[in-house]
């Protein structure tokens, strides 16, 4: 299992938790999430076989929201 925290643009308000949340939700490979309101921050564990962090980093771009870094 890998972790990442991912850093995104300003989140603007709690829906875009709500899209990000679902969206880790149903992407296989992912073991659990936290999205972080405060801090724009997303924090996963997820399965490198599976899913890669470039995968999901693309995935929450095409759902709208820039990833400005990942670690
Ligand atoms: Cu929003």
């Amino acid at each position: 299992m890998t972790k990442t925290t991912l850093q995104l643009e300003t989140l603007t308000c709690p829906t875009c938790v709500k899209k990000i949340e679902g969206l880790l939700k149903k992407t296989p490979g992912v073991n659990s999430y936290e999205v972080l309101f405060n801090t724009s921050r997303v924090k996963a564990e997820f399965d490198e076989n599976v899913v890669s962090l470039d995968d999901l980093r693309g995935r929450i771009q095409q759902l709208g929201y820039e990833v400005l870094s990942a670690k």
